[in-house]
């Protein structure tokens, strides 16, 4: 008996470092896209989204992770919204009225006599020092309210009408200065674009 009561903590303690131990980590792959956690980082790819370019393929059938072929259709009818400020630093929380961590952010009008949903988002980064690209594609889940107005923010996505941003995007991981573009477009209707230079420095955490 004296044998078993000590052996049974330690086969415990062993199973349970096994259970920790990196080699079995290296293998989690929390959005099941085939790549695993820790090389998501090097690709910009998002551990926590299988198509973090939202173009269809995932991250690792896709040959270019993290730039989706524009969607943009190059006619339809005259659009009845319009994008107004477009922020990707300096943002404030509605609520709190407080600074907020720095996100895309893109407030839209909708002119016309119905509530706008269901409309395509296409936004682009470019890295002014190395050149490099991301554009990605979202269907926002957030209503713009007819003759009204409403904030798409990308973020960590956790309040209503937030979404999910990469966290390996170079939005996050570059110091460099951006050149950013945002453009929506619903159904049969046109375009519109609005772009913004995001400064040197990186997304800075609100304090
Ligand atoms: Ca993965
Ligand atoms: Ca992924
Ligand atoms: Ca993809
Ligand atoms: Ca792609």
């Amino acid at each position: 008996m004296k044998t078993i009561k000590t052996l049974t903590p330690t086969l415990a303690a062993l199973l349970l470092i096994g259970t920790l131990s990196p080699a079995l980590a290296a293998d989690t792959d929390t959005d099941g896209d085939g790549i695993p956690d820790i090389s998501e980082p090097l690709l910009h790819t998002d551990p926590m989204n299988a198509d973090t370019d939202g173009d269809g393929a995932n991250d690792l059938a896709d040959s270019d992770p993290v730039n989706a072929p524009s969607p943009i259709v190059a006619d339809g009818a005259a659009a009845t919204y319009r994008i107004g400020e477009t922020l990707v630093e300096n943002n404030i929380d509605p609520v709190a009225h407080k600074d907020a961590p720095d996100h895309l952010e893109i407030q839209v009008f909708n002119d016309g006599p119905t509530d706008l949903t269901g409309y395509t988002l296409f936004y682009t980064f470019t890295d002014n020092d190395s050149g490099a690209t991301e554009a990605t594609i979202l269907h926002p889940d957030v209503t713009i309210p007819a003759g009204s107005e409403a904030r798409i923010h990308i973020d960590e996505g956790t309040a209503p009408g937030h979404l999910r941003a990469n966290p390996n995007s170079i939005y996050v991981t570059s110091m460099a200065g951006k050149h950013v573009t945002a453009t929506l477009q619903a159904d049969g209707m046109a375009a519109v674009t609005a772009t913004v230079e995001k400064g040197p420095g990186g997304a800075e955490q609100a304090d």
